[in-house]
């Protein structure tokens, strides 16, 4: 309970603890003006020493502090708690709903690039350059005969783009059968059909996500590891249902970092939406609830929350992700509406095991596959979408707000897979 009713962190304190020298400097402008470029590039290559040290360095102390976890929950239901929250319905470090920021909080990679156009030309040109397309489409546009070899590369074109080998043996031995059957006259029937199959094992997981607006909030809580876009997807989110007309508030639970709060602050400014925040180190549960009980008595329609980027194999920091729920759960039994895990899309096979603990953990609702724009292989959605059927919400193809689509099978593959590969 002590760390619940510290409203206000002291916020010099707080950015010396993080080993920033500035003074004062949880100073929400000046870290959005220093944001952009460090975490952004260290999360785009992954290679970043600074991020990579800063992560290690909470990683371990948070753990120990999620290991405590299930013994500080917020009480909902105790007379002091609902007093406190209800006396001061705007949160302590609440910012108001604020003009476009002058500072968007993307990285300069991202300020050169255009928005992705949109429709079906938007994800070709954002999926060309991926492993998927790089393997079969110089597969296909060689022209090559109908014939078992065929099918031996397509089959090691699709285990390379991390297809994965349960599922591309599925495709490839019924596509041979068919073959056998003299189902196809050439190569591009034979593409045509491969085009149909990997249709079909998305179709069922493209289900966007419904705003139930009966729900008010409908709260959304974001999970997933370090650095594979959270936070700008939730910025894209935040973007995309203010366009909608949702009323809406972001949650800023990634407390382990200075920057992180920053970074979702900055989000919010840049569209106008409130952002609910505790400071570094605040207790991620708490601040949901804060944010869910400032919600609630604004009358928001939407919540997003964020939370801090965690391994899967962190025994400690996956419960404090089912303490985030339960206290939720506390205010509306039936929230979080959506538990929205966000995978990188470059993260290969590795991603299945990813999925696998947040779903034990959280359990997971929808998905959002990020970075398919740029290297990322994109083999990986038709494994996750054979292996859980759980829907994938949104694919993100680049940096900028416009760049988060609803999850489309057949634009997907489209862009993958040209139709017109076959006519070469
Ligand atoms: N190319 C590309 N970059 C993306 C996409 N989504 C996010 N990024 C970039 O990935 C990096 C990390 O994004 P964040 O939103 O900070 O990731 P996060 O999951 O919140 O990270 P942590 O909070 O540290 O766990 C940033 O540089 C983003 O601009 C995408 O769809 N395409
Ligand atoms: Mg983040």
């Amino acid at each position: 309970m002590v760390s619940f009713f510290r409203r206000k962190k002291d916020k010099d304190a707080a950015a010396g603890e993080s080993g920033d020298t500035r003074k004062g400097s949880l100073d929400i402008e000046a870290l959005a003006a220093a944001f952009p470029k460090a975490p952004s590039a260290a999360g785009a290559d992954g290679n970043d020493d600074e991020r990579a040290a800063a992560d290690a360095g909470t990683g371990a102390e948070n753990e120990a502090r999620a290991d405590e976890a299930p013994a500080t929950e917020p009480e909902a239901t105790g007379a002091g708690a609902g007093a406190a929250v209800l006396d001061d319905p705007t949160p302590a470090e609440t910012v108001a709903p604020a003009p476009v920021a002058a500072t968007p909080p993307l990285s300069s990679n991202a300020q050169d690039k255009p928005a992705a156009a949109p429709g079906k030309p938007g994800w070709r040109e954002r999926l060309r350059g991926s492993g998927f397309s790089r393997g079969l489409g110089g597969l296909f546009s060689r022209n090559p005969k109908l014939d078992d070899d065929l099918l031996d590369e397509i089959e090691t074109a699709l285990i390379t783009a991390d297809v994965g080998v349960t599922a591309t043996t599925g495709l490839v031995e019924h596509l041979r059968k068919r073959m056998k059957a003299r189902e196809f006259a050439d190569a591009r029937a034979l593409l045509a059909a491969l085009r149909a199959e990997l249709v079909a094992l998305l179709e069922p997981v493209a289900k966007p996500l419904v705003i139930d607006t009966a729900t008010r909030p409908f709260v959304i809580l974001t999970v997933g590891v370090n650095g594979v876009g959270k936070t700008t997807t939730i910025g894209k989110l935040a973007r995309r249902y203010k366009d909608e007309g949702h009323g809406l508030m972001l949650a800023a639970g990634d407390t382990f970092r200075a920057a992180a709060v920053a970074q979702l602050q900055a989000w919010g400014e840049r569209n106008g939406v409130a952002v609910v925040a505790q400071g570094q180190n605040a207790d991620a549960a708490s601040v949901a609830f804060d944010a869910l009980q400032a919600a609630k008595a604004r009358g928001v329609d939407v919540l997003i929350a964020d939370t801090a980027g965690r391994l899967h194999t962190q025994q400690g920091l996956m419960a404090e992700l089912g303490k985030i729920k339960r206290v939720l759960g506390k205010l509306d039994p039936t929230a979080p509406h959506e538990v929205l895990m966000v995978i990188d899309g470059t993260t290969g096979q590795n991603a299945l095991s990813q999925l696998r603990q947040f779903h034990a953990a959280a359990g997971v609702t929808g998905l959002v596959v990020t970075k398919l724009d740029g290297s990322a292989k994109g083999g990986v959605v038709f494994a996750l979408a054979r292996e859980f059927g759980i829907p994938i919400r949104y694919a993100g193809i680049g940096e900028r707000p416009e760049d988060l689509r609803v999850f489309d099978a057949e634009a997907f593959v489209d862009a993958l897979l040209p139709d017109e590969l076959g006519n070469a």
